[in-house]
């Protein structure tokens, strides 16, 4: 699980950590090869096009985009368990240590992942993802630090939809039931939390090579791709150390299940393990930092 001198480097220093703390996002420079970049492409070509390196138990309760799902917003999930390109860059440690650094996690594993394609010719509202944070998609995990890798594929110009962070927003509260990625109407936000004063939306209009991170209770979108070239980016949310399966119920009392539930092995309990190496793999494990 070692980086070269150069890599590390490029991780985040002292001040991107008091920063990420503050804010709820970070920046990194040029961090992720060509070759890691062209290869993880091709994986998502050959995944969108139907080929599975591996099959996964479950077959449904999670987006899959297929040929046949029309013009849309192309979503697939667990990627990296079904295709070995993506599952090369997901798993990189260049992921694992800079997630380490900015949690201060000695252990960083994989939790699931996202393939969010914006086709060129997409009718603009199509193509939006609503705002949302991923901490409340994830109700059964005990942790309050787990966090998003945001990798695009090519330069992203505002034009092409870039991911919108609000800047700051991983520190209010109210936003533990946002699970409208769907939703399209992204000024909602505004009337949503009248109370707010100046929203600052922070577009991350990233180069090719750059990667951007967001704490799971950082409300995050992104706008139309009115470009006229395919804005392709892959999501790779990640567990820190103390993560584990908690029982959480819905307004109805009825227990949360998500389908990452049916791929875990269960513990002694019987509760799923978000431990488990297979399914969960360590991207980084520094015992020293123990
Ligand atoms: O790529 C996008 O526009 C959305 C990605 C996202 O929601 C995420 O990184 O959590």
């Amino acid at each position: 699980m070692g980086l070269t001198r150069e890599q590390e480097a490029l991780l985040p220093s002292e001040e991107d950590i008091a920063f990420y703390r503050e804010h709820g996002w970070y920046r990194s420079p040029p961090i992720l090869s060509n070759v890691m970049l062209d290869a993880a492409a091709i994986g998502i070509a050959r995944h969108f096009a139907g080929e599975r390196d591996w099959i996964l138990p479950p077959t449904s309760g999670f987006s899959t985009w297929k040929p046949g799902d029309g013009d849309s917003l192309r979503n697939a999930e667990v990627v990296a368990l079904q295709n070995a390109e993506v599952r090369a860059l997901a798993l990189h440690p260049i992921l694992g240590a800079i997630a380490a650094r900015l949690t201060g996690s000695p252990t960083i594993r994989y939790f699931a992942d996202t393939v969010v394609d914006k086709p060129a010719q997409l009718p603009e509202k199509e193509s939006v993802v609503g705002w949302h944070t991923d901490r409340s998609y994830w109700g059964t995990c005990t942790s309050d630090s787990l966090l998003t890798m945001w990798i695009p594929f090519q330069d992203c110009t505002v034009e092409m939809g870039p991911l919108l962070y609000i800047d700051g927003s991983h520190l209010w509260s109210g936003t533990e039931d946002m699970r409208t990625f769907r939703c399209r109407e992204l000024q909602e936000l505004e009337r949503k939390f009248p109370d707010r004063g100046s929203i600052v939306r922070v577009p991350m209009t990233l180069r090719r090579g750059e990667l951007s991170v967001h704490h799971c209770r950082l409300i995050h979108g992104s706008g139309p791709n009115t470009s006229g070239a395919p804005r392709l980016a892959l999501a790779v949310h990640l567990q820190d150390v103390s993560n584990r399966y908690r029982r959480h119920l819905n307004d109805q009392g009825v227990p949360w299940h998500i389908f990452l539930d049916d791929l875990a092995p269960t513990c002694a309990d019987g509760t799923p393990d978000y431990t488990d190496p297979i399914v969960f793999p360590a991207l980084w494990d520094q015992p020293s930092m123990r």
